[in-house]
């Protein structure tokens, strides 16, 4: 054994690279991987391009929650992570384009394409990786299609820094007929205790109050606390930035990219309890969705255009 005063000092061989980012894309298993030499993890399903892990802390923290009964299988949308919503959010309302289509769209419950991955070697931003994902007209389901007959195409970015999760969309209107969307990212945030967690940057934004018939209040709350069912869409909010904080600590940002609107959402105990794939059933303790979105009106999109939105999520830990 050689003692440490005479152990030949570590040396990096000449041309040796510093080891970058893992990917790992099992698209027979339906699933792509993505980590870093920080130990930052991102996993995310074909299916619904739904991002259902992102460790950061060196890899040991989980900060996504996602139900135990979560259907992974491509059965339905994931309960948990980070489900995309797709042309419409909620229930589409009637007389529009959008009225024959599922709850919050088929975004979510679409296989989509992994296209790519790239790493960015840029000076200020360490190591990161970036996953491309494709849906288009052609990839929808026959019933997709004819609820929604427009040929768009869309691609969701998401890229794993240290401490950093980013989820864009590009949508892009690819057929010669004028169409409508709405789109959110229904981000599952995983807490420690809902009842010590707090939401800073919504003072003074008007919500629709979908628990209280969908009337409109004023946020009040300069740090808006969490004590039962809360689903409350605000809109045009001036702040880009919505911070989630753990017994006062800031835990999460959430920066919103050229989107105006969020969502905050816990269902609580009787909620949790009707819905079959939301496990354990006291899971909302550690659970809160910050949604970032357009969703307050339409966005409409002219053959040819495109539209892009996305969001950062920091981890402050
Ligand atoms: O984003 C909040 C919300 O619109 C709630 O009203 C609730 O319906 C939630 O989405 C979950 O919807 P899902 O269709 O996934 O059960």
């Amino acid at each position: 054994m050689v003692d440490r005063a005479n152990r030949p000092q570590a040396i990096n061989a000449p041309g040796a690279a510093a080891p970058g980012p893992s990917v790992d894309i099992s698209a027979g298993g339906g699933r792509v991987a993505a980590r870093l030499p920080s130990g930052d993890s991102v996993d995310i399903l074909l299916y619904g391009a739904t991002v259902v892990s992102w460790k950061s802390n060196g890899g040991d923290t989980e900060n996504l929650w996602l139900s135990e009964k979560a259907a992974l299988d491509g059965s339905k949308a994931v309960r948990g992570g980070v489900p995309v919503v797709f042309p419409v959010f909620g229930p589409p309302p009637p007389n529009h384009g959008t009225s024959s289509l599922p709850q919050h769209g088929f975004a979510r419950t679409s296989r989509w394409e992994f296209l790519g991955k790239s790493t960015s070697e840029d000076a200020e931003d360490p190591l990161s990786v970036k996953l491309d994902f494709g849906l288009y007209s052609s990839n929808l389901s026959e019933e997709a299609r004819k609820a929604w007959p427009y040929h768009f195409g869309l691609v969701y970015s998401v890229t794993l820094g240290k401490d950093s999760l980013q989820t864009v969309m590009n949508v892009r209107n690819e057929g010669s007929d004028v169409f409508e969307f709405q789109m959110l990212l229904h981000t599952y945030l995983r807490v420690k205790d809902i009842s010590t967690t707090t939401i800073a940057g919504l003072h003074g934004v008007t919500y629709k109050d979908k628990v209280l018939n969908s009337t409109t209040a004023a946020e009040t709350h300069h740090a808006l606390s969490i004590d039962g069912e809360v689903d409350r869409v605000y809109a045009s909010i001036p702040q880009r930035t919505t911070t989630v904080l753990e017994a006062g600590s800031p835990r999460f940002d959430v920066v919103r990219d050229n989107l105006d609107d969020t969502v905050v959402w816990n269902p609580w105990a009787e909620k949790a309890a009707s819905m079959g794939d939301f496990a354990p059933k006291d899971g909302f303790k550690h659970m809160l969705c910050v949604e970032v979105g357009a969703v307050n009106g339409w966005q409409k999109l002219e053959p040819g255009d495109v539209f892009e939105g996305g969001q950062i999520i920091k981890s402050l830990l």
